[in-house]
């Protein structure tokens, strides 16, 4: 049986199973995608990160390696039932679909790239267009501390990794406070933390 190997640097999609990981007690590797001898295509045709191998199973995918991950070692943040794993689900491609590629948009033109490289009227496009999915985030959040069930979840997980995104992008959460304060409960977790440090 060999240790869990985790591709990927933290600063990237990588850090959502990372955070996982941590979450769930597991020993693991983190292993750089362009290590000396490694064909990385091999891991993962799209040369992109997060993979994991796991004794033999190679996964790709970082939401894909998260349910594998959590319904594998079980736990508090795993679904305990159908219905849980469907809510789970329904935020986690929610947040893929909804949110994660707008938030790159507005992260890249306002933060990431070089000033001279960014396009602010796209960002500022982007972030009228999450007004309406950080609303139904900060609704769904108006009488409940956690998205899936009465504790954190890899729902809420695999929520706050994209949703980490658009604070970083500086997107004004100020009329979304529900949001705010569970994104400050997930920012909090020791597991996170331990891995932002790493
Ligand atoms: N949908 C994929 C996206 C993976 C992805 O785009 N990863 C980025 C880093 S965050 C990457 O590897 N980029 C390098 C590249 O595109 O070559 C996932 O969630 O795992």
């Amino acid at each position: 049986m060999s240790k869990l190997q985790i591709f990927g640097a933290t600063r990237s999609r990588t850090m959502r199973a990372l955070w996982l990981a941590e979450e769930l007690g597991l020993e693991y590797d983190q292993r750089q995608k362009d290590e000396s001898g490694l064909d990385y295509l091999a891991v993962n045709p799209a040369g992109k990160v997060p993979s994991i191998d796991d004794n033999g199973l190679v996964l790709w995918e970082s939401m894909a390696i998260n349910m594998y991950l959590v319904k594998k070692h079980g736990g508090d943040l795993a679904p305990r039932d159908l219905a849980e794993e469907a809510i789970i689900l329904q935020w986690t491609f929610w947040a893929m679909t909804e949110v994660e590629s707008t938030a790159l948009t507005v992260l890249f033109n306002r933060v990431l790239r070089p000033e001279e490289e960014r396009d602010t009227g796209l960002a500022e496009q982007g972030e009228g267009t999450l007004q309406k999915p950080l609303g139904i985030l900060n609704d769904a959040l108006a009488d409940r501390q956690w998205l899936a069930a009465d504790r954190f979840t890899v729902a809420d997980l695999n929520v706050a990794a994209v949703v980490s995104w658009v604070k970083m992008a500086k997107v004004d959460l100020g009329t979304f406070p529900n949001l705010t304060a569970w994104l400050g409960r997930c920012m909090e977790r020791p597991a996170l933390v331990k891995v932002l440090k790493g």
